[in-house]
């Protein structure tokens, strides 16, 4: 089981990515594991959404990537931390 040290370096490193992007419809590239057909990546879509902040969210399973786009004036970082809870709860694990 990660820290909770480990989860919050990951959203820091998350934002840190997107920092000199701070404008509106910033998309943060989220690598999940454990997708494996539609129903997966719908499952992951309904958990990311209900995030506050979270604009839209665009599920590949192929590429094992969620595009999380980041509502106008939403909290990055709020939203950042509250990801990996959103793929645990859809079942998911975050890909190293
Ligand atoms: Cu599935």
């Amino acid at each position: 089981m990660r820290s909770m040290v480990s989860l919050f370096t990951r959203a820091l490193m998350i934002v840190g990515f997107m920092a000199g992007l701070a404008h509106a419809g910033t998309t943060l590239d989220v690598k999940v594991d454990g997708m494996s057909c539609a129903a997966c990546a719908v499952k992951l879509k309904n958990q990311v959404t209900a995030i506050s902040g979270v604009e839209s969210c665009d599920v590949s399973v192929e590429q094992g990537v969620a595009k999380v786009t980041v509502a106008d004036g939403a909290d990055v970082l709020a939203v950042a931390g509250k990801l990996e809870g959103a793929v645990t709860a859809a079942g998911l694990t975050l890909a190293e």
